[in-house]
């Protein structure tokens, strides 16, 4: 039970551990700015006191617009602390999009560390600040009362808003770190964006954890990277990390958990060379992240279910539930069920994700909803995807269905590469394609990756791929 928190989490390290280091922005040993947990601990209460005298309370909904700094970090502790709500938004979205989010949301208060129109947003805007008054913030502490909000834009309309409370999150995070060694020593990098399900993971295993959370500026990140002990990337970080290995100093970086999409073996293994301890994941939103993970080998599955999440697959969908799941939809003010069929799904949360088990270990196989039907065959792009991803120099591969007449749809490939992307090139692949996958999954026609906004978040749209491919 030594992991069952009877008050927030920074309190309890201020008081076990109060001279840890718990924050640091930058590299310790070269003189960096470090908050212990005692001063944390003090920090969010005054940053919290900051927020009752500016009018929020218990279940208000402030909207966070920004960029990772540890302003983020303070918002998040101290919305929390008050009983709060917190929702971060892309800061990349367009003025209009955030606009549409918000007014779906709509929250009580904003936060924003740029310049927008905010008076033509929702919600009222706040500061970080000390109290003018000092007076005592009530705990709050309650782990199932809601605490986040994370958006996340499945593949069809507009994004949904996931709850969830400081239990799934804990639950997530002690499932993970049973796996996976985390020590109160150890430092994780905040390597991916707070308004992502992934970057509140890291936050939450730092906090379960009591060890040390590392934030950086984007331009250091990838230096940071050779002294933190943990990150979380998405597999195109790491492939760029291993573009520059050769210029930059020796990685001491111990374990680099990966999720997010399917993760190449070949990339897994580039990384080993060089030193980079791999674990590959496949998580979700509504399950506060991981959902099952293993030290990467040379097998392209996903390893086992951790603990705190149950799984089991129906024709072949994922379905998942567990302590880790999220407490619903958020609409309307009210939290919604993400059940929508009591009836067949009891307490199931079906993913949309076709998966397999072989030899014990989960393989993803990709989403239902990406499937097309190309000749009267079944196409699920991701299986060409990972066969595109095996070649040398490609980095990300995307297949996407393109109406035929002949064939109702066929598939079109967009490539991103670290080599020249050139008619050899084109020819390579095609040649190889033509010996490794069927004819009627064999992509008609390659594309470059275009550097037109085509990401959601931290992935690449395969809705904003298609408006562009529409357009080619
Ligand atoms: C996959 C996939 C896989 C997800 N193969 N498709 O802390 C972590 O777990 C973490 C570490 C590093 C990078 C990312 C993470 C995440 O949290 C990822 C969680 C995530 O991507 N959530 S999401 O809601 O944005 O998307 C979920 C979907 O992503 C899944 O339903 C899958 O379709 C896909 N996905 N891992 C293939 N290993």
């Amino acid at each position: 039970i030594k992991h069952d928190f009877l008050t927030w989490p920074w309190q309890r390290w201020a008081a076990e551990r109060p001279s840890d280091v718990a924050i640091s922005l930058g590299e310790q040993t070269k003189g960096a700015q470090t908050y212990t947990w005692a001063e944390v601990s003090t920090q969010v209460d005054e940053f919290a006191q900051g927020l009752v005298e500016q009018g929020v309370k218990r279940d208000h909904l402030v909207a966070v617009i920004a960029d990772n700094t540890i302003d983020v970090v303070w918002l998040i502790l101290a919305i929390i602390r008050i009983g709060a709500r917190y929702v971060g938004l892309n800061p990349k979205l367009s003025f209009a999009e955030i606009q549409q989010q918000l007014a779906m949301l709509d929250n009580h208060y904003l936060w924003s560390d740029r310049d927008i129109a905010t008076e033509q947003l929702t919600g009222q805007v706040i500061t970080l600040r000390q109290p003018e008054v000092s007076r005592m913030v009530p705990v709050t502490w309650q782990k199932h009362r809601p605490v986040t909000l994370t958006l996340t834009s499945g593949s069809t309309g507009s994004p949904k808003a996931v709850v969830h409370s400081p239990e799934s999150h804990l639950a997530s995070a002690s499932g993970l770190l049973s796996k996976m060694t985390f020590n109160a020593e150890d430092s994780w990098l905040l390597s991916l964006p707070l308004f992502h399900i992934s970057g509140l993971a890291i936050l939450w295993r730092w906090l379960y954890r009591g060890a040390c959370l590392v934030i950086v500026e984007k331009a250091l990140q990838q230096q940071a990277l050779s002294w933190v002990t943990h990150a979380s990337l998405v597999p195109t970080q790491l492939q760029r990390l291993l573009d520059q290995v050769p210029t930059q100093q020796p990685i001491a970086l111990k374990q680099v958990l990966l999720g997010g999409a399917h993760i190449p073996v070949s990339l897994t293994d580039k990384a080993r060379s060089a030193g980079i301890d791999c674990w590959c994941g496949y998580g979700m939103t509504e399950m506060a992240s991981t959902i099952s993970v293993k030290q990467a080998d040379e097998s392209q599955g996903v390893g086992n279910v951790l603990p705190n999440r149950e799984l089991f697959l129906r024709e072949g969908e994922i379905l998942v539930r567990g302590k880790s799941l999220c407490l619903g939809y958020y609409r309307n003010h009210t939290i919604f069920s993400i059940f929508d069929n009591h009836e067949h799904d009891g307490e199931w949360f079906a993913t949309k994700d076709m998966g397999e088990w072989r030899d014990d270990e989960l393989f993803i196989h990709g989403r239902a909803d990406n499937m097309f039907i190309s000749g009267g065959e079944n196409v699920q792009p991701e299986d060409i995807e990972a066969v595109l991803l095996q070649l040398p120099g490609v980095e990300q591969a995307f297949v996407l269905p393109v109406d035929d007449y002949d064939f109702g749809q066929r598939s079109v490939a967009i490539v991103q590469t670290s080599c020249p992307f050139d008619a050899m090139f084109v020819d390579h692949v095609m040649t190889y394609m033509a010996e490794t996958v069927a004819p009627y999954k064999r992509p008609v026609r390659y594309l470059a990756l275009p550097d037109a906004d085509i990401y959601r978040g931290i992935k690449v749209s395969r809705t904003k791929l298609a408006e562009w491919l529409a357009k080619q």
